[in-house]
């Protein structure tokens, strides 16, 4: 549907008049500042800068129709729109621009992100969360286009879930009866990724309370529409998901981005919608410019035409608002140029205390530096070099942290062999910033307050001879069905979860006892099914995401990756997404169904809890442990172990496993065996036969890959045996380097080997397919044997001759 004005000649109230001037009040400043914060860039103050500039009416028009509660999942063109709402100042935008690393200068990162990346806290100083629904909310921007979108569905999932979910009632912090909306923005280029059909698909079956807006200036950095969209039209490739009156779909919206009476009526008719219906909304905001190009890093003039850049000028969104304003008797030309001066010198005003407070806060550290290196210098014998170094410290321009820091470094590898009387107080004062600086650059990987995943009792799980034997699976079931039961955030969902209960069968008949709101299948879909647990997970729940087999986890990893392993840094801890990442590997059998990419997980998802538990009683202990705590984690089951049996503990559901915590699983005195997941019983089968030959083999079982190891345990065993083999199933050089890493690095064996510390992967190509192929191309019991053996054979041919 087309939006256009309808009431070019309708005259307005006073307080329409004052809410049309402040909204113009608005646009302007936020223009002044894209303009001041491009020369801020070419100035030397900032590295880099990307601006609004072009899509202020629609952002206000959008900040209009949004409520307290809601929740905005957008990207780097945003400003106007917090701005508008409030949740951005001036001041706080130029101090992300400087990259400002105080939480109070800039709420969204801390100085650790790019300009016009926006966020609000969701989260209390104590772990604790805010009131969500008192409150405008914006989830934390990421740079990959597109990649706001998958989350975007999760936040209107929440809402759908907080409607639908009669047990979620009580939950007044997080939502009032689903009334949310979520608001997602994406440039034109961007529509051309994949995750956005993937999700706008998704949020059309789910019924969402979505609206997106298409910021369109027919351009993606220097290339234009034609090379990005079939037909040239977002809105009109997408006609298909218009909703009709007898099939649910979209309210498609087509407005231009100058026009503001009809941006107005658009998002006024898309909230509503969304709100009250649970009707996803596509709005195409069309005509959209770029006064300055894209970013400071190109010019528009190396490819735009001369035509395109008068079309820009003659269409810019407040050139044409001025003469909305005007033509309809609101203000005068001369009123306006009034407000834009104000603006204008307001805008000034702001950006110059932002620098104070950034640069101040250097300056004095870099003065303290420079007073201690020349105090310092006195009473060494390297006293001119030193006083040299302070000079030319003092004198650099527009100085930063690595520059005091770097100078001071090198002046304490300068006095080495000077003694602490001399150097003292530079290198205490060194230490001192060391601390502060981790906590500026290095903080909040992992939560690390009260709800710490490390912080959890551990309690064992109650298992006697009474016990039950069953098949693992039923552990599984036995776990979710209580949790289902007594922790009404809790919630599953993936491919095949809901009506057979998953592949294995972990959720058999839960969804009937529990409702499908709790137990529910999604299409396939791997990248929104994150995205569908990381946005539901930012509104206070705590989804439990399904990835039917570990090796599809590609498909779903750029978000985990981007998004939520970085969440809880990016923001310094202001907001968090407690998603459990449920999926099943190791042993598989094929190229697509190795079970084992571990080393890419490692490498990806610093900043989540990898897991790996041997058996179901191990998963559902990390589960549980997880549960009551807010790190966000994988979880990978063993595949084969669904139908092997386990004693059914008699504390389902309340027992935990400690996270870092490794299980020897056998004592032995000659070598230490490290591994995880079903490689567990394939080393302990291969400790038996050892034994029978005269080796004693210490098994250790490492139970999360992250954290690793924080109790020392690995260390103690090879301080004991001093051998260390490291097995898994992974390429050689993933998981199992990464563990002789960890113990090389942290735990101070070098000294206590007699041995060369050894690894035992899995070949470096994926698995042929059937047991043959997983015989050779991954660890058997054979392979174990003959590594251990050989090493043996080292240190003792005589006992243990050559096989
Ligand atoms: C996955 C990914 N690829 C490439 C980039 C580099 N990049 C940043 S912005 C951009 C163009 C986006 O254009 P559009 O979506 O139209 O947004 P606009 O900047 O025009 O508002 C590109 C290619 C990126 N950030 N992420
Ligand atoms: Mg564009």
């Amino acid at each position: 549907m087309e939006v256009k004005s309808q009431f070019k000649t309708q005259s307005h109230s006073e307080l329409q008049k004052q809410a049309i001037l402040d909204d113009f009040r608005v646009a302007v400043m936020s223009r002044h500042a894209s303009l001041m914060g491009r020369k801020e860039v070419f100035m030397g103050k900032a590295k880099f800068g990307i601006f609004g500039d072009g899509k202020e009416l629609a952002q206000i028009a959008m900040a209009r129709a949004f409520k307290k509660g809601d929740f905005r999942s957008g990207y780097y063109r945003d400003q106007t729109f917090m701005m508008a709402l409030g949740e951005l100042t001036v001041k706080q935008y130029f101090a992300q621009l400087y990259a400002h690393t105080n939480v109070e200068a800039d709420p969204a990162s801390a100085g650790r992100l790019m300009n016009g990346h926006f966020a609000t806290r969701s989260i209390n100083e104590d772990g604790t969360w805010k009131d969500l629904v008192n409150r405008y909310n914006s989830a934390a921007d990421i740079s990959p286009t597109a990649a706001q979108m998958p989350k975007l569905l999760g936040l209107a999932y929440a809402s759908k879930l907080f409607r639908e979910n009669k047990g979620l009632k009580s939950l007044t912090q997080f939502s009032v009866n689903g009334n949310e909306v979520a608001w997602g923005t994406i440039g034109n280029a961007s529509t051309s990724e994949g995750m956005f059909f993937e999700s706008i698909n998704a949020a059309g079956v789910l019924q969402v309370p979505m609206v997106i807006s298409i910021w369109d200036d027919g351009y993606g950095i220097s290339v234009p529409q034609e090379f990005h969209t079939t037909k040239g039209s977002i809105s009109e490739v997408l006609a298909g998901f218009q909703r009709t009156e007898n099939e649910k779909g979209y309210e498609i919206l087509r407005v231009k981005g100058w026009d503001y009476e009809s941006l107005n009526q658009a998002f006024t008719y898309a909230g509503q919608v969304a709100r009250t219906e649970h009707v996803p909304v596509l709005i195409h905001v069309e005509e959209m410019t770029q006064p300055q190009g894209h970013s400071t890093s190109g010019s528009h003039e190396r490819y735009k035409s001369a035509e395109r850049l008068k079309w820009e000028k003659d269409w810019d969104c407040i050139t044409k608002f001025r003469d909305y304003i005007t033509t309809n008797g609101i203000a005068s030309a001369d009123q306006l140029d009034g407000i834009d001066a104000e603006a204008k010198a307001e805008v000034k005003k702001q950006k110059e205390a932002a620098w104070h407070e950034f640069s101040k806060e250097i300056k004095e550290e870099l003065d303290t530096a420079v007073q201690l290196i020349k105090s310092t210098a006195e009473l060494s014998s390297r006293k001119t070099i030193l006083l040299q170094m302070a000079d030319d410290l003092k004198k650099t321009i527009n100085p930063i942290r690595k520059d005091v820091i770097s100078t001071v470094r090198k002046i304490l590898l300068i006095l080495r062999a000077e003694n602490e009387s001399v150097k003292g107080e530079l290198k205490a004062w060194y230490e001192k910033q060391v601390e502060k600086n981790y906590d500026r650059y290095n903080s909040h990987l992992y939560v690390e307050d009260a709800f710490s995943s490390l912080k959890v009792k551990e309690i064992q799980p109650l298992i006697n001879e009474k016990s039950a034997q069953v098949d693992g699976r039923e552990v599984l079931q036995a776990f979710f069905d209580y949790t289902l039961e007594n922790d009404p955030r809790f919630f599953a969902f993936g491919e095949d979860v809901g009506k057979i209960g998953d592949v294995n069968q972990a959720f058999a008949g839960l969804q009937a006892k529990h409702g499908e709101w709790r137990v529910t299948d999604t299409g396939i879909r791997e990248c929104t099914i994150i995205g569908q647990g990381i946005g539901t997970a930012l509104r206070g729940l705590r989804p439990m995401a399904e990835i039917q087999y570990l090796d599809y986890l590609l498909y779903g990893l750029q978000m985990l990756s981007d998004d939520l392993a970085s969440l809880h840094y990016r923001t310094k801890g202001g907001q968090k997404a407690p998603l459990i990442v449920r999926t099943r590997g190791h042993r598989l059998e094929g190229v697509w169904h190795a079970g084992s990419p571990m080393g890419m997980i490692l490498s990806s998802l610093r900043g989540m809890i990898v897991a790996v538990p041997r058996d179901m009683t191990q998963a559902a202990g990390m589960y549980a442990t997880l549960l009551k705590s807010d790190d966000p984690a994988i979880v990978i089951e063993c595949l084969n172990g669904y139908r092997l049996k386990e004693k059914m503990p008699q504390n389902i559901g309340q027992y935990t496993v400690a996270l870092g915590k490794p299980e020897i699983l056998k004592e032995g005195n000659d070598i230490t065996v490290v591994t995880y997941g079903s490689m567990c019983r394939i080393v302990m089968e291969a400790a038996a036969e050892l034994a029978e030959i005269g080796i004693s083999v210490e098994v250790i079982d490492v139970q999360t890959l992250l954290p690793f190891d924080t109790h020392g345990v690995i260390g103690d065993s090879i301080r004991k045996t001093s051998r260390v083999i490291f097995a898994d199933e992974d390429v050689p050089g993933g998981a199992t380097a990464f563990m002789l890493q960890q113990v090389l690095d942290h735990q101070d064996v070098f000294r206590y080997l007699d041995a060369e510390p050894q690894t035992l992967p899995a070949k470096a190509h994926r698995p042929a397919y059937s047991s043959d192929g997983d015989y050779f191309s991954k660890p058997s019991v054979e392979d174990v044997v003959e590594k251990v053996y050989q090493l043996m054979h080292e240190s003792n041919p005589k006992k243990f001759p050559s096989i």
